[in-house]
């Protein structure tokens, strides 16, 4: 079982019980029961995928890299994502740069239209790969609801709108 402490994690405004046992301060940081401290989520995904025996990351060959890749997409996609959030949130008014936070949605689009154009990257996948774009996806919804990218990416659209059905997305995202 996992359990959800609470946490305050901010990039100024730093939580320093989760630096305790986390030095960058960031969220996910993983208590394991052997007392172990785990992050980022890359680190966590692979500790959690060996404690189940779990597939979730092919093994070898051409799928190894495939997906370790889209990982990386889906982790640059939130990395992204956020820095546009915390320009709203975190920057003062007068010190915020307009073209700082379009760049890093422009990397939205960007990732989104490669994705577009080769629908066969995630469809049939179910590994890191297609869980950390599914998660990207997720949290656009979540904090950029107004960018409306299934317009324009429909085959993206088609995609989540069934891997979000999984039942594993869909009990993750409920914990929210
Ligand atoms: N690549 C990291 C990103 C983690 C991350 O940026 N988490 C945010 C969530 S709000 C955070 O903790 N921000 C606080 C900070 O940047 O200091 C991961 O996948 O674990």
């Amino acid at each position: 079982m996992i359990t959800l402490l609470p946490s305050n994690a901010h990039p100024v405004q730093r939580d320093r019980e989760i630096i305790a046992s986390n030095p960058l301060g960031k969220v996910p940081t993983f208590f394991t029961d052997d007392g172990q401290v785990l992050y980022d989520s890359r680190v966590i995904c692979e500790y959690l995928n060996d404690l189940a025996r779990g597939s979730l990351f092919p093994t070898s060959g051409r799928a190894r890299w495939e997906a370790l890749t889209l990982q990386s997409l889906g982790d640059g996609m939130l990395d992204a994502a956020l820095l546009a959030r915390y320009e709203d949130v975190a920057r003062p008014e007068p010190l915020r740069w307009p073209d700082w936070r379009a760049t890093q949605l422009d990397k939205l689009e960007t990732s989104l239209a490669a994705l577009e154009a080769a629908p066969q990257t995630m469809n049939g996948r179910v590994d890191i790969g297609s869980i950390s774009v599914g998660c990207a996806l997720w949290y656009l919804d979540l904090r950029f609801a107004d960018i409306e990218w299934r317009s324009r990416y429909p085959q993206v659209a088609d995609w989540y709108a069934r891997f979000a059905q999984r039942p594993a997305m869909a009990a993750t995202w409920a914990l929210k």
